[in-house]
């Protein structure tokens, strides 16, 4: 490219910059004019409204778990516009996920997933803004996104286990782990060579896996007896921890209720390390697995939570961690800082527990406005109530008359309707910032125009800068969004990219032309708004083709589309991206190649022909 055009590309950029187009990229807009920029938004709306004029941008990227449509979506907020779906276990056309041989590869033939819990990935104690991990419950794996791209760039399984839910990454000093839990427990292993094992569910077990974050391979699993439901990590990077509510090994719901008592369980990093070192562990299906079981090793503490406990959610201060009760009325507060001492063996593991306010029926999940404060999702009631911590161990310590009072509440919201997870802005950080709070609630009944028996969820934007918890917009979800992080802009903004980097991708095509060696033809095109760099391609019927693409248009959003007709194949490029596509030429006729992305004036002409002869 020669200077004179790279200088008028330049000014083109700064032009369409200066007119707010093409935010979004760290080298054309500094961090400090993104903070200024955040703040003049959210100055121009006034305190705390909620309302995004055409031309502004949100304060905080949301990022959703998409549940079993197996997405992330990318959620403005706070004006709870929907800015992006990823596709991460799924297959999406728009994008040619799951089309292309790219997402080929990482998705290996399943199409299918369920993401529950998103989260970021951290340095001391916040988000660094690099990546995004989410798990799969139906096949047991687990994603990671580079923020950058917005992209899913690994996946990895995770063998023995089954119904892979609560994850959480490494908090500090950064995420070099990310853990993640096994709900189901299942023989380990689960196949031929342990079949005896298939009718006794007291052989059933479940697994704590840690997964290496910048490899993104299987570090170990530690084998317990309990099933393992939500999962966090402390802000010291000395322990991973999880709820479990199938501390009986039931298989039924009732042998799953039977006893009164569960367990909050604690994994010692340090002790997990050990036993690496040392080679206490055994192979199952190529995976270090370390016996964490009651009685086989001290890498596990176990503290007894009332009944089926869910969600598992550490206080931005570090100081606590906060299992909501599910079946029980209450959060069981403990106090991180008492966890050495019970490994230890210097006091009980229920000594852990500092206070167990009563928060109403079926407390889900807990988030923090950094004030002391915590937010409980109650399901069964329909609430999201609002709580001091501090009060509420001041409550227990005077014993049973004083908590009866229930000072420690300080508002109650009523909510539409059975809500799952609850997270309010930088919740999950040591940034915590008490400023938004989004309530997902699972039903929305009558809050939308009634569109058939299947109806939206209903997610629910909440004020809560003030004392009292102030609802202030509802949003239809499609199914089903499951959890969310709520993350400052200015952590991710800069890191966003306008356009891929072209050799990064090693088949990026620099020249146009096609190549046949026998029954095998590799077509490298490129594109520019508006024409492919082919004109025609002539095949014979058989033929096995492979077809790369590069987009050489690099202005910020010029994505152009690669469709063949009647050959299934439709997915799109982005400014300097490469995907490729690999099928067989098998039906004879003339195929016309178009552009799907409204790219040009002249987009309808974007088109050239695939002629497959006999
Ligand atoms: S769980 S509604 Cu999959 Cu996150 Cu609690
Ligand atoms: Cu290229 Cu439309
Ligand atoms: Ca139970």
């Amino acid at each position: 490219m020669s200077d004179k055009v790279k200088f008028n590309r330049r000014n083109f950029l700064q032009i369409l910059g200066a007119a707010g187009i093409a935010a979004g990229s760290g080298v054309l807009i500094p961090k400090e004019t993104l903070l200024a920029r955040t703040e003049k938004d959210s100055r121009r709306r006034g305190h705390q409204s909620n309302e995004v004029k055409p031309g502004e941008l949100d304060d905080y990227y949301g990022f959703w778990s998409g549940g079993h449509s197996g997405e992330v979506r990318v959620i403005g907020v706070p004006s709870m516009r929907e800015i992006k779906r990823i596709p991460v276990f799924n297959m999406d056309v728009a994008t040619g996920w799951g089309i292309t041989n790219e997402s080929k590869k990482l998705l290996r033939g399943r199409y299918t997933g369920d993401t529950h819990h998103v989260h970021g990935s951290y340095k001391n104690g916040t988000y660094d803004g690099r990546y995004l991990f989410v798990n799969d419950k139906l096949n047991n794996r687990v994603a990671r996104i580079r923020i950058d791209y917005m992209e899913v760039d690994a996946i990895v399984d995770i063998p023995n286990v089954q119904g892979l839910h609560g994850l959480f990454p490494q908090r500090y000093p950064k995420t070099e782990w990310v853990v993640a839990n096994s709900e189901f427990q299942v023989p380990v292993p689960n196949d031929e060579t342990n079949a005896s094992a298939f009718t006794k569910p007291k052989q059933y077990y479940g697994l704590h896996t840690i997964i290496d974050a910048e490899r993104m391979s299987i570090v170990c699993q530690v084998l317990v007896d309990e099933n393992m439901d939500l999962a966090a990590t402390d802000y010291k990077g000395k322990y991973s921890m999880t709820t479990s509510y199938n501390t009986e090994k039931g298989v039924t719901i009732s042998e799953m209720l039977a006893s009164d008592y569960d367990y909050m369980l604690v994994f010692h990093w340090g002790r997990i390390k050990e036993a690496l070192r040392k080679g206490n562990y055994t192979r199952i299906n190529g995976v270090k697995v370390i016996d964490g079981r009651k009685g086989h090793s001290d890498i596990v503490l176990r503290i007894p939570v009332p009944k089926n406990p869910h969600g598992i959610n550490v206080s931005p201060d570090g100081k606590y961690a906060i299992c909501s009760g599910k079946v029980s009325p209450t959060c069981t507060v403990v106090d991180l800082d008492l966890i050495d001492l019970a490994f230890e063996g210097k006091i009980k593991p229920e000594e852990c527990i500092v206070a167990q306010p009563e928060i109403g029926l079926g407390p889900l999940h807990t988030t923090f406005d950094g004030r002391g404060n915590a937010y409980t999702s109650v399901f069964i009631d329909s609430t999201n109530v609002k709580w001091n911590i501090q009060k509420a161990i001041e409550a227990e310590k005077k014993g049973e008359e004083e908590k009866k009072k229930k000072e420690y509440i300080i508002d109650v919201l009523d909510i539409h309707y059975q809500v799952g997870h609850i997270m309010a802005s930088m919740a999950e950080t040591k940034e915590a910032d008490g400023k938004w709070l989004v309530s997902l609630n699972k039903f929305s009944k009558d809050r939308f125009l009634n569109a058939g028996p299947v109806k939206a969820e209903n997610d629910q934007l909440i004020d809560i800068s003030g004392k009292k918890l102030r609802l202030v917009h509802d949003s239809p979800a499609y199914m089903e969004p499951h959890d969310c992080i709520i993350v400052r802009r200015d952590i991710v903004e800069p890191n966003v990219k306008d356009r891929y980097d072209m050799f990064e991708h090693p088949l990026a095509v620099t020249e146009s032309g096609v190549k046949r060696n026998g029954k095998n033809v590799i077509i490298r095109m490129t594109s520019n708004a508006p024409v492919y760099g082919l004109q025609e391609v002539r095949l014979k019927k058989g033929d096995r083709v492979t077809l790369i693409v590069t987009n050489h248009d690099e202005i910020s959003d010029l994505s152009h589309g690669v469709a063949i007709s009647n050959y299934n194949i439709n997915f799109v490029i982005g400014p300097f991206q490469t995907k490729s596509v690999t099928f067989t030429a098998d039906k004879v006729g003339v195929f016309w190649v178009y552009c799907t992305n409204f790219c040009h004036a002249l987009h309808l002409e974007m088109r050239m022909r695939l002629i497959v002869e006999p």
